[in-house]
């Protein structure tokens, strides 16, 4: 998971406040203490952390605070109403400490945004095995499952066998490709690429380059010409996380040779360290759009520096996985909702949605996401991955009559199985593990006839009715999510991401849930 350390240490700094019965200046002094070491630990430059402790000493004065003020609203909240007023009667700038924390990654420059309808050309650039290949598919997978028309262009010319990862990457992630591995121009390639793909009308055309070891003057000359020649909307550069505080000269390097218009920060799944080289990209202020958390295609995050500090500080995102579900026209599930109103769920309907659930990015990151689901292991999210591609893979290998006919078809003819199983390159106990992960889901459907849902399918909105839904779910997820009182402010976060059709989000966020527990719980059987 991305920051977590970093992310537990400014939270319970953030938890000390909320338990001391008063807030004085010795309180403070605590806090800005605890948020020094965790920042330092996450290898965050000396410089910076001393501009922020500065800045909370000069920004937050307790004494100046009007009376009635919410102190405890003040130093943690990132927008606060109160404080407002505060700011405005006392005329300063407003400062929270969060909002402190938020700035540190906060580059203030806008991206590029690509446009529909047009050939968005997007030239990628950086060091040696700083990602760029990879990350060039994963964006172009980002676009394509959002329903661009996307194509990468490999102008690698200089690493031998750079032509074939990218055609494997590609071809994998269904996109369209264009090199060539006779030519040795890198700047031929790119024009004759871009070019077709232009004819073609393709909307995201992705450039990959080739990169040296070291910042060399060949790199940039390169990197110049294919630049003036394709003239790109947008140059992305690619930077290593485990890099920490040298990227700031890294990026600004760049910078100075070609226009970099964004950063796409890669490798920081699980590193303890990346909060160095976020803030170091950050202080160049080229805008970070993307980090990458991991090998494979979807582990591709959208970047968004306040949604990012709540996601590391444990309070979700709702609003990243709404925003995603719409994008992905994956809130549209009416359908469903009618099917399962009426009490049917089939294979077939719990292939769609692990489908779904895939293509919303990776199980892990999507956790992290959900308040009180943030906290599960590395190691337990990859393994719920692999399983949902296994489940997936048996699925596919069955027949019309038994993905949408009765389970029992399936669970009381071994032969049937064997046969499932053999076309799917599994053994046979997968299949027994994906009847009982469905069977709960089943139940689920059967259930929802009872369930106080609006005339249209829509969540209650009355908080009896919302609480009543909560005894809905399975035990264990509402003893995650914060019981009773949890669940009803997870429906309001929500509700507010969007009104309207966050309502349909939740319900299929709930089935989901639902399943992600039955695998959790089927994956600690399995283990003991
Ligand atoms: N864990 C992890 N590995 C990554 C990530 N992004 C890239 N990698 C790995 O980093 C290595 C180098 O990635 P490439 O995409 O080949 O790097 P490159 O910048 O194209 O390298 P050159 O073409 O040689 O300049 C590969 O093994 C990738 O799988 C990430 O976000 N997380
Ligand atoms: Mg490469």
């Amino acid at each position: 998971m991305v920051l977590t350390e970093l992310g537990s240490s400014l939270a319970n700094a953030l938890a000390k406040i909320n338990r001391a019965p008063k807030i004085d200046d010795k309180i403070l002094q605590i806090l800005i203490a605890d948020i020094e070491r965790a920042l330092l630990g996450a290898d965050v430059s000396t410089k910076l952390v001393e501009k922020l402790k500065g800045n909370i000493r000069e920004k937050l004065r307790l004494s100046e605070l009007p009376a009635g003020v919410d102190v405890k609203r003040v130093i943690e909240k990132v927008e606060c109403a109160q404080y407002k007023v505060a700011i405005q009667t006392k005329k300063q700038k407003g400062i929270t400490v969060i909002k402190e924390i938020t700035s540190l990654l906060d580059s203030e420059r806008v991206a590029y945004v690509p446009r529909r309808g047009k050939s968005n050309v997007i030239m990628f650039v950086g060091l040696q095995g700083s990602g760029k290949t990879t990350t060039c598919t994963k964006l172009g997978y980002y676009y394509r499952v959002r329903g661009w028309k996307v194509g990468l262009v490999c102008c690698d010319t200089f690493r031998a066998g750079a032509f074939d990862q990218l055609e494997q990457n590609a071809i994998k992630a269904k996109i369209h490709f264009y090199g060539d591995r006779v030519e040795t121009d890198p700047v031929k390639i790119a024009l004759e690429g871009v070019k077709r793909f232009k004819e073609k009308k393709f909307e995201i055309i992705i450039v990959d380059t080739s990169g040296r070891h070291k910042q060399e003057e060949s790199l940039f000359e390169e990197m110049e010409m294919i630049a003036h020649a394709v003239k790109p909307d947008d140059t992305i550069l690619v930077v290593d996380s485990t890099n920490g505080q040298q990227l700031e000269a890294q990026a600004e390097a760049f910078r100075k040779r070609v226009d970099v218009a964004s950063v796409i920060v890669t490798k920081l799944d699980g590193h303890a360290k990346g909060g160095g080289a976020l803030s170091a990209v950050a202080a160049t202020k080229a805008p970070i759009v993307f980090i990458g958390v991991g090998e494979h295609f979807n582990e591709l995050q959208k970047f968004d520096t306040q949604r990012f500090v709540n996601r590391i500080l444990g309070r979700g995102d709702i609003a990243t996985i709404v925003e995603d579900m719409k994008e992905q026209k994956l809130d549209d599930q009416k359908e469903l909702l009618e099917k399962m109103k009426k009490g049917i769920f089939t294979l077939r309907m719990m292939r769609d949605q692990f489908q779904n659930i895939l293509k919303m990015g990776s199980f892990g990151s999507m956790m992290q996401m959900i308040p009180g689901l943030n906290n599960l292991p590395k190691e337990s999210e990859e393994a719920s991955q692999q399983r949902l591609q296994n489940f997936l893979v048996i699925m596919d290998s069955m027949t019309a009559e038994e993905l949408d006919g009765d389970i029992s078809l399936i669970e009381t003819n071994p032969a049937r199985q064997r046969r499932i199983c053999r076309g799917a390159g599994v053994h046979i106990n997968f299949i027994r593990e994906l009847v009982m992960v469905y069977k709960p889901f089943a139940g689920f459907a059967k259930n929802m006839k009872k369930m106080p849902f609006g005339k249209n399918g829509e969540m209650p909105k009355n908080p009896n009715q919302m609480a009543k839904m909560a005894n809905f779910l399975p035990e264990n997820v509402l003893r995650q999510i914060g019981g009773q009182a949890g669940f009803m402010n997870l429906m309001q976060k929500f509700q507010s991401a969007e009104a309207g059709t966050a309502l349909q989000s939740m319900q299929n966020m709930q089935s989901r849930m639902k399943g992600m527990q039955q695998m959790a719980k089927s994956q600690r059987r399995n283990r003991r």
